[in-house]
């Protein structure tokens, strides 16, 4: 019931219907919305796509926390109604449009985006659409599954529309809400555990800005995780075996908190604990929590699980739902720019997961761009870990497109992270722990241990010219280097969306 929901109860007379209130979004509006993977607003979108159905001629500039659900990034696009979109999407449609340059991107790491809308650096924020689960006696939002940037979006905003979603009022509590000064006079963030909580279960908001409340059935679309095929299982054994053996050396103190960044990979890695003996409760310091992550709190494996959003399956959400008095406890839901934030990542020493497109022989990794051109969903949250990480783990299958592409490869035909950022790259094959080798040696390493054997051959070959060819630090043909991209090339398999 709405009533129950809207405990601010002035706030009443702003419920309207979705036609009405997206009259507050023209052409040129620069729209705010909440949403990271989960908690987007689904009611505006499809009332904007009947505006433009009826004929009107309008485009928006969308800005979110990193990707929504086809009820957003799907309808827009495929109306023609987006202009510029930011901070990072993965949907088949947008992509699309964005590789054609019908929409404008840019490639953002998302725990920045917060302060640039702070700043002005993006514009004036003209309107924030919002889901919420409630709005509280005080008239504050509660969020649902995801805060990302809406703590900002909402202070920022002149005008905020809020959808009342019908999510479960027993998400309040789990989120807990802090904007940082901006510099000069930013203090450090105090987080020194990942289960730390220091700021407000809800995301303040002034009353008067709300110009529209509509409610809302309408559920995220869920995420589908297959179970870990051989490879993910694979790459999750390697690190779990490689970081138990650091710690019996003495070379990693026990305890780091984890992050797995998103996708099959991500997921088997976290459910790689299930089974494991020598971990036996671990923190998580993540972005987007899965399903994996109900697993491990349901065995008692989890002291805690910080992140901006859950990403969860049908299946899992019903069990999170239904015992959400429990989760709560382990699981807080964080505005994305602490969540990722550099400096707490650095100070808790987080060990990063994340992974690539492509790595090349020396570690140079590409996780966003296909073939160097094509862009597939964005850099995401992956730099602020993998550049602040105790230590980051860079993970790919050895091939993509049924073997046809190795992703090992000589020289990465789009750079995301460098090789000073990245520590251990991980296929099913092996593992490199690169740190305490020279190029060179990381090169030979990573084509006898990572690549896939059908590959070594030629990649082994690139290098052994190479050296004889440049020499150097790091030897390389350029020519030659994106020949090996350029094979497949002419395969014309390589388009996505
Ligand atoms: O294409 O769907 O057409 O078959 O790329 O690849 O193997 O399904 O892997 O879903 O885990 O995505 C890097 C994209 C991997 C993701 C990336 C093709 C492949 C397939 C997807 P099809 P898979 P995943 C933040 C974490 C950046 C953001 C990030 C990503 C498609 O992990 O977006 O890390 N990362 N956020 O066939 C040609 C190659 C290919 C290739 C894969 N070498 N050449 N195509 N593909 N490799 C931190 C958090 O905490 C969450």
């Amino acid at each position: 019931m709405l009533e129950e929901r809207i405990r601010f109860k002035s706030l009443m007379d702003k419920v309207t219907d979705p036609d009405t209130a997206c009259r507050h979004i023209q052409d040129g509006t620069n729209v705010f919305i909440s949403g990271f993977t989960a908690g987007y607003p689904k009611l505006i979108p499809k009332a904007l796509v009947r505006r433009a159905e009826a004929g009107e001629r309008f485009k928006i500039n969308l800005f979110a926390g990193a990707s929504t659900g086809d009820a957003v990034d799907g309808v827009l696009a495929q109306a023609g109604l987006v202009a510029w979109r930011r901070p990072y999407m993965s949907n088949r449609i947008m992509r699309k449009a964005i590789n054609q340059a019908r929409i404008r991107f840019k490639d953002d790491h998302l725990s920045r985006l917060s302060a640039q809308v702070r700043d002005g650096g993006l514009g004036e924020a003209h309107v924030a659409v919002v889901e919420a689960a409630g709005i509280t006696e005080k008239g504050h939002l509660i969020p649902t599954m995801s805060v990302g940037n809406t703590p900002t979006y909402v202070r920022e905003a002149q005008k905020i529309i809020i959808e009342i979603s019908s999510e479960p009022t027993a998400l309040e509590g789990i989120h807990d809400i802090y904007i940082p000064e901006d510099p000069p006079y930013r203090m450090p963030i105090p987080i020194y555990r990942a289960g730390d909580r220091i700021g407000k279960p809800f995301i303040e908001m002034d009353p008067d800005k709300v110009v529209a409340i509509l409610s809302s059935q309408e559920e995220d679309s869920c995420a589908v995780f297959n179970k870990p095929g051989e490879a993910p299982r694979k790459i999750a054994e390697h690190i779990l075996d490689f970081v138990a053996h650091e710690i019996r050396k003495d070379r990693m103190p026990p305890g780091l908190p984890w992050q797995s960044g998103v996708g099959d990979v991500a997921n088997a890695v976290l459910s790689g604990f299930v089974e494991d003996d020598f971990f036996q409760c671990i923190d998580i310091y993540s972005e987007v929590l899965q399903d994996a992550v109900l697993d491990l709190i349901d065995l008692g494996k989890v002291k805690a699980a910080s992140g901006s959003a859950m990403t969860l399956s049908h299946r899992a959400r019903e069990r999170f739902f239904n015992e959400l008095y429990r989760y709560r406890e382990k699981i807080v839901l964080r505005p994305v720019e602490i969540s990722n934030s550099p400096e707490v990542v650095r100070r808790l020493g987080v060990i990063a997961i994340n992974t690539a497109i492509e790595v090349d022989i020396y570690g140079q990794v590409n996780s966003t761009h296909l073939m160097g051109s094509q862009l597939m969903n964005g850099i995401g949250g992956s730099g602020d870990f993998i550049r602040n990480g105790a230590v980051s783990f860079i993970v790919t299958p050895s091939t993509a497109k049924g073997g046809k592409i190795s992703a090992i490869v000589p020289m990465v035909s789009h750079v995301d992270h460098s090789e000073h950022s990245v520590d251990v790259v991980v296929t099913e094959y092996g593992l490199v722990d690169t740190r305490p080798l020279t190029p060179r040696q990381v090169a030979e390493a990573v084509i006898k241990k990572c690549a896939h054997p059908d590959y070594r051959d030629l990649l082994w070959d690139y290098y052994q010219r190479a050296i004889r060819t440049s020499g150097g630090h790091e030897p390389h043909i350029l020519s030659d280097a994106f020949a090996f991209h350029e094979r497949y090339m002419a395969t014309g398999d390589m388009r996505v969306g």
